[in-house]
């Protein structure tokens, strides 16, 4: 603690009686800068009088500029000032008057004496510890008398506590905290008596801890850095249709963070809370959590390693949906390709340039006035035979559902709204009628995905849509859902109602809950709008997953805008209305990389950007980086100029090609990390810092990305350069290109990057399973295999492949695929097949390439035969090109 003399004289505190009967002293306001917790975040009403009203501090020193963290990062000045009006140290809050043990762990009881200064404080909590597993603890504080809500997320039950945790937990008992910490290092991960106002009140539930570094990613959706910035930032939770901008809340709400420790251990920290959110984070280094309902649902997942925080997370939020294969190819969209003409035009442009692409896709311009489940009768008729023709030539077609149901259409002309009002499926305003808005097609309203009749007529209706239309997957837009007014059409919302106006309003662009949205008073079946807002996106793609699943019979592809935790179970996620510009090709970089943060792998950016005109060169760059989105599509707004691959020079067409043929080499690598996220949990694209988290070099960098453990991405994502500088992590690594090897001791190394070329390394110590490419998945998958093989330095390397025929469902659970493990030591290769149950289709392997071979060999065998080969002195690289092994056999490949 340091010294106040200096500012204490400038400190007020209610020193009387306040309206909330506590006696504060100026004593009590004796707190550290960086230790004060902001009492007054509301801009309404902020000043003194208010503040000392509420029994907190008062620093007169701070300028009038202090004090709303959240209203001046949004104006962009503010300049890191700790909050004016804050909690003194003696702040009244809980105490724990009993605690049990459970089977579980065990159960606290909470009671406070003193009403906070929000309405209707719970005054009685309940706080259940659940040890649920060795590395995993759930934290769950609700009311002990009354039910409330609750975010219906499908999370593990556990009833009996873990034999061993790698955590230990104590409490504060008055005023009560928690503090949860790692055993093995004895390091606070968790400790919430740094700030002592915790309130639960009906709908303001505040409570902060304690970071143990300064090192803390994810709280996403949000345009950031990767590595998040402590100096009084905020971060909101409240899903809005938004371009991506730094500082406001965007499409989905992840209330998840992970956090490196200063000695490259790793937790996370997720709270399962769907209601409006504000995180504060302070240089302390604190945060602080600030709902406004529902409960206080706490998990904490131990890792150690930050790929094991995600799979622990995914346990609880559910695991990646598996992706047919043909969705890891090249998609091609825009919005404005204004018939199906032009769609064709523009598809068998890209088949004539042998520019590889899987999937075409149509938007809002492909319906009758907008209407979900309609083709436009003038400019589309020839629809369904497009779809056809794609179809034979083994492509797909992919076509948009957003939410809003026009309700104005002449009796008798729309179904989807006929039956759906007759079946009651949609959103009711708060006097019970059905809540109507407006969005593309004009007065909508919206399906109430919480009511299992809705998901049944949405299952109809798309079932219907494809008896005509025959799609292969879903696009779900505008499902934050985004309202192009306040509320309701013509109305707003209701001004008395305490969920359009609550007492708090989080740090919401537009400074209202309803803005651009349904009024958070609207009812739904499982609970209010302002409670289940944020999972309305989630809701929509389960009941879009669960049609198409069974329309189809095959994997499900939907691609949805918003998303909460839990939603890569169901869909894929692409970031929105991005803009042609570097910086929103920079951005994507931290934005696919914390996706895969929130278990959502397949995920992209839109390719060349969405808003405004790219140019040749920043569209060249883009298909670059995009052809190693896990996602990848380009994708255009309506009346920006053309920027689908073939529009362009033939350089610039050479390029893309050739950035593409080498994604559909990679694809079965690719393929493999899915099945891994899908079973596991584990990440696709990752941060360098997931490999190396004792190299703090790599802490922030998100300019640079990983797929899985192996392949390393170095961008240019800047105009007029043709070199890149990029941190190699101590480790050797090979040039994709010409397999020279680089030894790094941990440093930058500057590449070429000439306009043609992304650079790609491979990393010493992996086995990357490849496939010759071609312009479809379709093709390729006819083609033969390949094996990267990159050497340690100790001459070992491990790889595998995972492969199934790629479309159907539970293809892993009835185990009809391959599991095959390659293991390279000792001048050999071996093929180990450890599960062997597809086998439509042959696989050949045709090529091996062995990087780092330090000398030439005299002779090479597969299966003790000769066989022949060639060798790159300069590169060190061994070449074996007519192999015919099947990777389903047991082989073995040496060189002496
Ligand atoms: O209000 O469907 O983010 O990808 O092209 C705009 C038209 C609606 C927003 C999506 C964008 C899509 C567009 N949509």
């Amino acid at each position: 603690m340091g010294s106040f003399s200096s500012w204490i004289l400038f400190v007020i505190a209610a020193w009387t009686v306040t309206s909330t009967g506590v006696v504060v002293s100026a004593q009590k306001c004796e707190v550290e800068p960086n230790l004060r917790f902001n009492c007054h975040p509301e801009i309404i009403g902020f000043g003194r009088e208010n503040c000392l009203k509420r029994g907190c501090c008062w620093d007169e020193r701070q300028s009038a500029t202090g004090g709303q963290e959240e209203f001046k990062s949004r104006l962009n000045t503010y300049d890191g000032k700790v909050p004016q009006c804050y909690y003194s140290s003696d702040f009244p809050s809980y105490t724990v008057t009993k605690q049990q043990e459970k089977p579980f762990g065990y159960t606290l009881d909470l009671s406070r004496k003193s009403q906070s200064y929000y309405p209707k404080d719970v005054m009685q909590l309940t706080a259940d510890v659940f040890f649920e597993t060795k590395t995993r603890l759930h934290v769950k504080i609700y009311d002990s008398e009354k039910p409330r809500y609750e975010v219906p997320l499908d999370t593990p039950k556990v009833s009996t506590k873990a034999k061993s945790t790698d955590y230990s937990v104590n409490f504060g008992e008055t005023p009560f905290s928690v503090q949860v910490k790692r055993q093995a290092t004895d390091t606070t991960l968790i400790d919430t008596s740094v700030n002592p106002a915790f309130i639960f009140s009906d709908q303001f539930l505040q409570i902060s801890t304690k970071l143990p570094s300064t090192f803390i990613y994810g709280l996403g959706e949000h345009r950031h850095s990767l590595l998040l910035d402590l100096n009084w930032t905020s971060f909101t939770f409240w899903n809005h249709d938004m371009s991506p901008a730094p500082l406001v809340n965007l499409y989905g709400s992840h209330p998840f963070y992970m956090m490196l420790e200063e000695d490259g251990n790793s937790h996370g920290v997720f709270l399962l809370n769907s209601n409006g959110m504000d995180v504060i984070l302070q240089p302390t280094p604190a945060l602080t959590w600030r709902t406004i309902g529902g409960i206080l649902d706490f998990y904490i997942f131990l890792g150690p390693s930050p790929d094991e925080v995600i799979q622990q997370y995914s346990e609880v939020i559910g695991l990646p949906f598996m992706p047919p294969y043909w969705s890891l190819g090249f998609h091609l969209c825009r919005y404005g390709y204004n018939s199906a003409n032009k769609t064709r035009e523009i598809w068998q442009s890209m088949l004539k340039a042998g520019i590889p692409q899987d999937v075409q896709w149509n938007d809002i311009d492909s319906m009758e006035g907008h209407r979900d489940f309609t083709y436009n009768q003038e400019t589309f008729t020839e629809l369904p035979a497009l779809v056809e023709e794609i179809h034979q030539h083994n492509q797909y077609y992919i076509t948009m559902l957003d939410p809003g149901i026009p309700n104005d259409q002449p009796k008798g002309s729309y179904r989807p709204y006929e039956d759906g009002i007759e079946l009651g499926v949609f959103v009711k305003d708060y006097q019970g009628n059905p809540f109507v808005g407006r969005v593309w097609p004009g007065r909508t309203v919206f399906p109430d995905y919480t009511n299992p009749v809705t998901v049944k007529w949405w299952q109809q209706e798309t079932q219907r849509f494809h008896d005509k239309i025959k799609f292969d997957g879903l696009w779900n837009d505008m499902n934050e859902p985004s309202n192009f007014v306040y509320g309701a059409a013509g109305f707003g919302c209701p001004i008395d109602s305490p969920y359009d106006y609550p007492p708090y309003v989080p740090n919401v662009f537009g400074f209202v809950l309803g803005d651009r949205t349904i009024c958070p008073s609207a009812q739904h079946n499982l609970s209010l709008h302002y409670d289940v807002h944020n999972i309305y996106g989630l809701t929509e793609v389960i009941a879009t997953y669960n049609a198409l699943k069974n329309i189809r019979g095959k994997r499900p592809f939907v691609l949805s805008r918003s998303t909460f935790a839990g939603s890569g179970k169901y869909t894929a996620h692409w970031t929105g209305d991005n803009l042609s510009s570097w910086v929103d090709l920079y951005y994507s970089i931290p934005a696919i990389l914390n996706l895969n943060m929130f278990g959502i792998p397949l995920v992209g950016v839109d390719i060349c950007g969405f808003e405004g005109d790219t140019t040749e060169e920043l569209c060249q760059r883009w298909q670059q980086v995009g052809a190693f989105y896990p996602f990848s599509r380009n994708h255009n707004a309506i009346g920006s100029k053309d920027q689908h691959p073939t529009v362009f020079s033939q350089d610039m067409q050479a390029s893309t090609r050739k950035a593409l043929l080498i994604r559909y080499t990679l694809l079965p690598y690719l393929y493999t990390l899915f099945h891994r996220a899908n079973a596991g949990g584990k990440t696709v694209a990752r941060p360098l810092f997931f490999e190396y988290p004792s190299d703090r070099s790599t802490y922030s960098i998100d300019k640079q990305f990983l797929w899985g453990e192996a392949l390393l991405i170095t961008p240019v994502l800047q105009l007029s350069v043709v070199q890149v500088t990029g941190y190699f992590p101590k480790d050797t690594w090979y040039d994709y290109y010409t397999g020279m090897s680089i030894e790094s001791e941990g440093q930058q190394i500057t590449l070429d990057a000439p306009l043609d070329k992304i650079n790609l390394h491979i990393r010493g110590g992996y086995i990357i399973p490849t496939q010759q490419p071609n312009v479809t998945t379709f093709a390729a998958r006819k083609n033969p295999f390949g094996l990267i093989v990159a050497l340690s330095g100790e001459g070992i390397a491990n790889g595998s492949i995972y492969w199934d025929d790629g479309d159907s469902l539970d293809t892993f659970k009835n185990k009809k695929h391959n599991a095959i493990k390659f293991t390279a030591a000792k001048n050999s290769i071996t093929c180990r097949v450890v599960h062997d149950g597809y086998s439509e289709e042959p696989m050949v392997l045709g090529s091996v390439r062995v990087l780092g071979v330090a000398n030439k060999p005299e002779t090479v065998t597969a299966n003790s035969k000769a066989v022949p080969f060639s060798y790159d002195v300069v590169n060190k690289v061994l070449k074996l090109d007519v192999l015919s092994l099947l990777l389903t056999k047991p082989f073995m490949i040496a060189w002496t």
